[in-house]
């Protein structure tokens, strides 16, 4: 798989790179999976049902081990030798997989956040954002350039509803990006199925609501490097992963996050 310098350059000055048709091969295994989780959600599944009666925003994660297409593309695409190289990383071990698809009409605005703070893991990171169908740039993924190194501890996570993730935390609000449009450098592109937005879990990233006539799927998988760190966040991370029993700040090391390249 071929990546230039200049993107892993791009990717780890700016947080965020798009990388065409790296994943196109994969796109139509990827579309059965994801209407097999549609069709049987598992016990994670958290969907928006809009109140103004608008079609739903499906979401479901951490599908791979009973989900086929998903061990296929983490274990044999091209993505972990990909996140690998993005994070300048000798390694790369598989966090989890996410299942986006906002039905056509959807009225959900993916607000402006981190992932990082939703994370039982701190490290060097990427996600690869990856439709299954053509997505216009005006309602595609848009990543502030830059934002990974705004604010180490990280901004405040809310649900897509706009509900505190947290009971209580000690996370500053996140900046009101809308308001700041003219003076950031935001990212977003026109995609084709298989294309990939790459962006660093600390990256601040929204989407805007699926206006269109037409289903927008996106298949999420997320990696990390040789330094990740557990991060203790019990039931209340998303996802969570309340069995885990990794000491706080230790190696991130479970049968759940196989070491994909260069074990
Ligand atoms: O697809 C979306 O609407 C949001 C995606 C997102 O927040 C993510 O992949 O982390």
């Amino acid at each position: 798989m071929i990546i230039s310098d200049a993107a892993i350059e791009d990717f780890q000055k700016n947080g965020v790179v798009v990388l065409r048709g790296v994943f196109r091969d994969r796109v139509a295994a990827l579309a059965q999976g994801v209407a097999q989780v549609m069709a049987h959600p598992s016990p994670l599944e958290r969907s928006y049902q809009p109140k103004d009666g608008s079609a739903p925003f499906f979401q479901d994660y951490c599908n791979w081990q009973r989900i086929a297409a998903f061990r296929a593309f983490i274990f044999d695409s091209p993505a972990a030798s990909l996140a690998a190289r993005l994070m300048g990383s000798t390694t790369s071990r598989f966090f989890h997989d996410h299942v986006l698809v906002k039905a056509a009409g959807n009225s959900t605005v993916t607000p402006w956040h981190q992932d990082q703070p939703y994370y039982c893991v701190e490290g060097s990171s990427v996600s690869f954002w990856t439709p299954l169908d053509p997505v216009a740039k005006y309602m595609s993924l848009e990543c502030v350039a830059g934002s990974h190194r705004w604010n180490a501890s990280g901004y405040r996570p809310k649900r897509f509803d706009g509900t505190s993730l947290y009971a209580t935390d000690d996370f500053e609000e996140i900046p009101d990006i809308d308001a700041q449009r003219e003076h950031l450098t935001i990212r977003a592109w026109d995609m084709e199925p298989g294309d990939t937005v790459a962006f660093d879990f600390r990256t601040i990233h929204g989407a805007p609501a699926n206006t269109s006539a037409a289903v927008r799927r996106v298949f999420s998988s997320r990696w990390v490097g040789s330094d990740a760190r557990f991060v203790r966040r019990g039931a209340s991370g998303s996802p969570p992963f309340p069995h885990l029993t990794l000491a706080d700040g230790a190696p991130f090391d479970a049968p759940e996050f196989p070491l994909v390249f260069g074990a």
